[in-house]
């Protein structure tokens, strides 16, 4: 009996052990060939004790892998060996989440000069439905632990046609749940003349946190967990963003439950994409724009990821995706690209945008990687929040004015 209770403390006191990152660099590494792309596809199922933090993408664009040190003379040697060019970009992870903030703010309501839990950004959401008439809770179903996936409708004139807007379906891109609340606030709050137009002029859903199990665990173990906490053999999680019923399994995915890109056993086997999905269904066909948050690299991507080919309204979506990179690079000129994701950072099928896209051919759909470019990638200092989050919300004031000069809707 003592034994089991030795154990049981000893189980605990593993489970709840916050991983520390003390030591491990973010290395960037050049390629020239697609030998040397196709030996870090087979690295990265093959190699332990690395983290990619951007996906293997075409020739042209860097690929930043986390290194744990002891891998690094490993990786280091491996790497060289194939002439691939590194350099270090991130010294030491764990001195950036030691800089990074995160309060807890559940008395006060929520704030932007800081990172907030799960249970702050429910119990705000709670509390705005409670005291707001424009706003209604929705509990979309459970994840896989038993949290709730919850976001909120906003409706200033109901019955108008809609926006969707969904955050954190990676766990560690915490910029995303914050870019979301901060949406919320400012539909509910904002004086500003052109933003105002829009806000009233749709219905809204916005959900900061739709992978709520992976975003606990990086606040509560550790802070670089992508997927879903589903167990799958020796392995946790599947990728939320490969997994819905999109060309599932076809590209930019891997079938091994370690990956980091793992699609799961089937598309939408994961509670919190098909339960976000069915709640979609219900909406659909009223959805004028679909917009996913994402971090990191400063890009707008459109639609579809599993084929270079173009939309067929390709011509007016990028129009409307330079217009928003446009209006987002003036206040602090901020660098976005805008373009077909397949062409400019990776071919990758199954994600949330390509699944409403295809179901419901909503004419606008973006993902934003938000802020930075490598820099402190998915562990953004917590002072660039609000700047962050100002340029997004000019970003989105251009976006739907070039939809309306297109026609796509008529603001009032
Ligand atoms: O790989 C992803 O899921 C996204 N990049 S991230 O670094 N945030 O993981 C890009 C998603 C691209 N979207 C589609 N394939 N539709
Ligand atoms: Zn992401």
């Amino acid at each position: 009996m003592k034994e089991l209770i030795v154990l049981l403390v000893f189980c605990v006191l593993v489970t709840t052990e916050v991983q520390k990152y003390d030591g491990f660099k973010v290395y960037r590494l050049s390629l020239n060939t697609t030998e040397q792309l196709d030996f870090l596809h087979t690295l990265r199922d093959s190699m332990e004790g690395l983290d990619f933090w951007t996906g293997l993408s075409i020739l042209s664009r860097p690929v930043d892998i986390m290194v744990d040190p002891k891998y690094e003379a490993e990786f280091l040697k491996t790497v060289k060996d194939q002439g691939i060019i590194t350099e270090v970009f991130i010294e030491n992870v764990q001195m950036l989440i030691d800089k990074e903030k995160v309060t807890s703010n559940s008395r006060s309501g929520m704030s932007w000069n800081s990172y907030h839990s799960l249970e702050d950004i429910y119990s705000w959401l709670d509390e705005l439905a409670k005291t707001n008439p424009s706003i209604t809770l929705i509990n979309v179903g459970s994840t896989y632990e038993g949290r709730q996936i919850k976001g909120v409708k906003v409706s200033f004139n109901p019955g108008k046609r809609s926006v969707f807007i969904e955050g954190g379906i990676h766990a560690r891109e915490w910029i995303t749940p914050a870019t979301v609340t901060y949406l919320i606030n400012e539909l509910l709050t904002s004086k500003d003349k052109s933003f105002r137009s829009i806000a009233d002029g749709f219905d809204w859903y916005l959900f900061p946190v739709t992978n709520p199990d992976g975003y606990a665990f990086t606040h509560n173990s550790s802070r670089l967990w992508r997927k879903t906490r589903t167990p799958y053999s020796n392995c946790f999680g599947a990728d939320p963003n490969r997994n819905w019923n999109a060309h599932w399994g076809v590209a930019g995915t891997s079938d091994k439950p370690c990956s980091e890109v793992y699609g799961g056993p089937a598309g939408f086997s994961e509670l919190e994409t098909s339960s976000l999905s069915k709640f979609i269904s219900t909406v659909g066909p009223s959805l004028d724009a679909y917009l996913a948050f994402h971090s990191y690299g400063q890009m707008l991507l459109m639609p579809y990821g599993h084929t270079s080919q173009h939309l067929d309204n390709y011509d007016e979506v990028l129009r409307i995706g330079k217009a928003a990179i446009n209006g987002l690079a003036k206040r602090y000129n901020t660098k976005y690209i805008v373009g077909n994701i397949a062409e400019i950072i990776y071919k990758a099928s199954g994600s949330s945008m390509d699944w409403v896209k295809m179901t419901y051919k909503t004419p606008i759909a973006f993902t934003y990687e938000l802020r930075d470019r490598g820099s402190s990638g998915f562990v953004l200092p917590a002072n660039q929040i609000i700047p962050n989050c100002l340029e997004v919300v000019d970003s989105i004031v251009a976006m739907f004015q070039e939809g309306e000069k297109l026609a796509y809707f008529t603001l009032s």
